[in-house]
């Protein structure tokens, strides 16, 4: 009697501590030698040692678990309870998740910290309305041309066979006369070597991931805008956590925070660099096509802030007054 109370009392015991460890799966969408992944995995080991053990999150990189557009949607309902996201993938679905998509509206790191700030209280209603919560950004380096054939001007544009991320980058080709094909990071080396597409804007970081220098001679440094990734949470999923372990959560986010933009920052030029070691030419944009681009973003600002309404506005107005 006493051994089988004994042992009920142990089976006891390994119950509740079974019980006390959540695990969480957290989508993404970038490979894990990405800086984004990368912060990504320190900000679950950081989660793992604040609690205890108690909160284990599992990173999932490279879309092996969901593709890059359906994270948001898994998060959304419980089938993930984090990931990470491309906000400006859901412009479609709210043009406020795409500000930070808009070419020349907010170029280098300071003027999109301010951006996000501004962005901020807006993405967090989004974000509730629909069970989730906000938890992070960070912003990718500056976008940049990547093409072999030399652009001197947006004409020069005309026909290249290009690769869209998100609904701004596809607009971009419509307004140059380019052939659009959506293809997300994870398939864009497919794309590439099988000549699907000959041209595209992101960054040195996705144009080091994907072996771009392979393929493409040339990047053209126009610093357009700095997409943010976005690390966004289950609402039930975070409340069903005790208070310390919450609270863990937020503090190792906002750490993640800062240290991701500190990255992207820091990043941004070892990536250049790599892609000239791998044989590219980092060209500074000719001032006709500076220009040029300058008014592809002044008709995308305007055709969004028709898009964004009101919100929109107050948005770009509490930006800009910063
Ligand atoms: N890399 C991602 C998004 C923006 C960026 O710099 C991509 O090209 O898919």
């Amino acid at each position: 009697m006493k051994l089988k109370f004994g042992l009920m009392a142990a089976a006891l015991t390994l119950g509740a501590s079974a019980m006390a460890q959540t695990k969480w799966d957290l989508p993404a969408a970038y490979p894990a030698s990405n800086f984004h992944t990368e912060n990504l995995v320190q900000f679950a080991n950081d989660v793992d040692k604040a609690t205890g053990g108690k909160l284990k999150i599992t990173v999932h990189p490279n879309q092996s678990l969901f593709k890059a557009n359906e994270i948001k949607r898994a998060v959304q309902q419980g089938q993930a309870q984090i990931g990470e996201i491309l906000l400006v993938n859901f412009e479609n679905e709210n043009p406020l998740f795409g500000v930070d998509g808009v070419p020349f509206l907010a170029t280098g790191y300071a003027q999109s910290m301010k951006l996000y700030r501004a962005q901020k209280p807006a993405l967090e209603k989004l974000l509730a309305a629909q069970n989730m919560r906000l938890l992070y950004t960070v912003a990718w380096p500056p976008q940049g041309i990547y093409a072999n054939k030399q652009i001197n001007s947006v004409a020069d544009m005309k026909g290249l066979k290009w690769r869209a991320y998100s609904p701004a980058t596809a607009k971009i080709a419509e307004l140059v006369g380019a052939q659009p094909v959506t293809v997300q990071a994870a398939e864009l080396s497919q794309a590439l070597a099988t000549g699907v597409v000959d041209s595209y804007m992101s960054s040195g970081s996705t144009g080091y991931d994907s072996k771009t220098y392979e393929h493409i001679k040339n990047w053209y440094d126009t610093q357009a805008w700095l997409p943010k990734n976005a690390v966004i949470v289950n609402a039930a999923a975070f409340n069903a956590l005790d208070k310390p372990t919450q609270d863990a959560v937020l503090k190792a986010a906002a750490e993640s925070e800062t240290r991701g933009w500190k990255l992207s920052e820091e990043k941004n030029g070892w990536y250049t660099d790599q892609l000239k070691s791998k044989g590219m030419n980092i060209i500074k944009p000719s001032p006709q096509l500076a220009a040029d681009l300058k008014k592809v973003g002044d008709v995308m600002l305007s055709d969004w802030l028709k898009k964004a309404g009101p919100e929109g506005k107050s948005i770009v107005d509490a930006y800009r007054k910063q």
